[in-house]
Order: structure tokens, then C-alpha cells, then sequence
């Protein structure tokens, strides 16, 4: 499945999405934002995880501002809703989603890469929320996503004042979990994605649907679903069979990293 501005292809069960727009540093437009939303409603079904990247120096330079001057109050709302519905499918789609972060990671750029699982960035990496100083907002759910990441008080800082965090500081306050040197980015990602589609699919479904869910639930709420997943999943035949490899020295051990 590829679109012009949007690859992607298999590696093995991992599906590699590419930002293919590096011309205007993959700015998205309504149209890569619509596919984007079908692409990962339409995950081929061998696929158990994903890496999405961006072609060229940058990850993504957010929203296409080329196409923000024609619309009125109600098409803005619209269209922030659009991303919203896009970016869900995503984060609550079929398999995890691992960013694999360069260059400008700025804007909607932000946005979409707070909507992945993990966050893999380099050393070129930088961040931004541009939009303060456009004279906008954001729109594709990055007032609720990336106070979540770094607190609403950073993300304020950001649109106020501009502030670039640059991949040091982006990994130390929580907008990537992980930081490797330029151009290390992707493989990385993929390395992690490859070990992500080894676990129990219904362990990255707890993690993706479950999780989040639980993390906003009133604590006692939050135990009582804990509870129920946690149940679903160790009945799951895979769970079984994995605990009983372990017991039967099949399984790898935890090591010390
Ligand atoms: C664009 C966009 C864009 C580049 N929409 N065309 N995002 C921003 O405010 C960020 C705007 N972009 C930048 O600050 C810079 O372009 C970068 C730091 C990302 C990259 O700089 P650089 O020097 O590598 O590239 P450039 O020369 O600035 O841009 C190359 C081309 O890409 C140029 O077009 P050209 O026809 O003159 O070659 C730029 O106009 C074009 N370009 N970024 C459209 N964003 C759901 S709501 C989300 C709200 C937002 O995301 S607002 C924040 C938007």
C-alpha cells in the first residue's frame, strides 16, 4: 500500500511507514493525513509491529501551513478532528508504532510522534511546538498527548516562548525514550519493533488499549481493570505455553543490562 507522500513496506512482520515528502520536509497535508488514518486501518495482517520514519534531513514539519490560510472557523474544527481521528487510529490501532526521530520534530510533527508507543531519536533531532508564534493552536492532540509526556507546564513553555529542546534534553524530559547517535535512528526502531513482534499479541494489545486506559482510570478503577486484563491475558493458550517454556528452562532468562 503507498501513497505518494506515504510509504510502506514489510519487513518481515514489521510494517516500515515512510513520511516520503522530504521536499517540504514532510509537512502533512489533508491528504497524508487521511492516509495515514487508512493505512493503519488497513495494516497488512502479517504485520505484529511498525516503524514510521521520515525520508530526508527532518522527521516531519507538521501541519502543511500552505493549506491552513483557506479555512474558516468550522472547516478548522473539522480538520482538527481529522488528525484526532488519524492519530487514534494509530495509538490504538493493530500493532505498536515505533518513531525512529530525526531533524524537526516540530508542530503536528510533535503531535504525530507523541501518538507512537516508543520514540527512538538521534543526535540530530530537535523539537518544537511552532504553532504559539503562528498564531495558532495545536490541533492534532497534542494538548493531550504531550502534557502526558513532559507536563502541561514544559508544553506551555514551548508554545509561549518557542522553546527548541534539542535530542538531549528531548530524551531527558520524556519526549523520546531513547537516544542514539545521527543517522541510528531507524535501526534502532526497527530493532526494537522486530523484538516487539515477538511478544504475545495480546500482551501488545493490554499495553496499547488496556494501559493508557487504566493510567487515567481513579486508582480504584484501575486495579479492578488491571485485574480483569491481567486475567484475560495469562488464560490466553500463548501466555501458557510461554510461562511453561520458562519453567522448562526453554526461555530466555531477564539479564542484567
Ligand atoms: C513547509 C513546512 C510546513 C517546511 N508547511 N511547507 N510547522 C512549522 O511551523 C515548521 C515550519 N518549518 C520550518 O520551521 C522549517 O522548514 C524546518 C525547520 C522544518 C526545516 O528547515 P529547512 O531549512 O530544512 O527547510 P525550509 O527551507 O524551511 O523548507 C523547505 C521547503 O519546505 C520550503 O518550501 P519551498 O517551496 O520554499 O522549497 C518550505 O516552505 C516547506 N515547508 N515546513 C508547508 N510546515 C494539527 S495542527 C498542527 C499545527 C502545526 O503543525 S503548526 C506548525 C507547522
Amino acid at each position: 500500500m503507498t501513497q505518494k507522500h506515504l510509504q510502506l513496506e514489510m519487513r518481515g512482520d514489521v510494517a516500515v511507514i515512510r513520511l516520503a515528502r522530504p521536499a517540504k520536509r514532510n509537512a502533512l497535508g489533508d491528504a497524508q493525513v487521511l492516509a495515514l488514518r487508512d493505512m493503519f486501518e488497513n495494516l497488512p495482517s502479517g504485520a505484529r509491529a511498525a516503524v514510521l520514519h521520515g525520508e530526508g534531513d527532518h522527521f516531519c514539519a507538521g501541519l502543511d501551513l500552505g493549506e491552513l490560510q483557506e479555512r474558516d472557523a468550522s472547516q478548522g474544527l473539522h480538520h482538527s478532528r481529522m488528525w484526532h481521528a488519524a492519530l487514534d487510529r494509530l495509538q490504538y490501532g493493530p500493532v505498536p508504532v515505533i518513531a525512529a526521530l530525526h531533524g524537526a520534530v516540530v508542530g503536528g510533527g510533535l503531535e504525530l510522534a507523541s501518538a507512537c508507543h516508543i520514540r527512538v531519536a538521534d543526535d540530530s533531532t530537535f523539537y518544537a511546538l511552532p504553532e504559539g508564534s503562528r498564531g495558532i493552536f495545536v490541533g492534532g492532540g497534542g494538548a493531550v498527548r504531550i502534557p502526558r509526556l513532559i507536563g502541561a507546564a514544559r508544553m506551555t513553555d514551548m508554545m509561549l516562548t518557542g522553546r527548541v529542546y534539542n535530542a538531549q534534553d528531548g530524551e531527558r524530559i520524556g519526549l523520546a525514550q531513547y537516544l542514539v547517535p545521527q543517522g541510528q535512528a531507524f535501526d534502532k526502531a526497527l530493532e526494537l519493533a522486530t523484538r516487539v513482534a515477538t511478544n504475545a499479541p495480546l500482551t501488545n494489545y493490554a499495553l496499547m488499549h488496556a494501559l493508557p486506559r487504566i493510567a487515567e482510570q481513579p486508582a480504584d478503577q484501575g486495579f479492578f481493570t488491571e485485574a480483569l486484563m491481567a486475567a484475560i491475558a495469562q488464560s490466553a493458550p500463548e501466555a501458557k505455553g510461554r510461562v511453561r517454556d520458562f519453567l522448562d528452562g526453554k526461555a530466555a532468562k531477564v539479564q542484567k543490562s
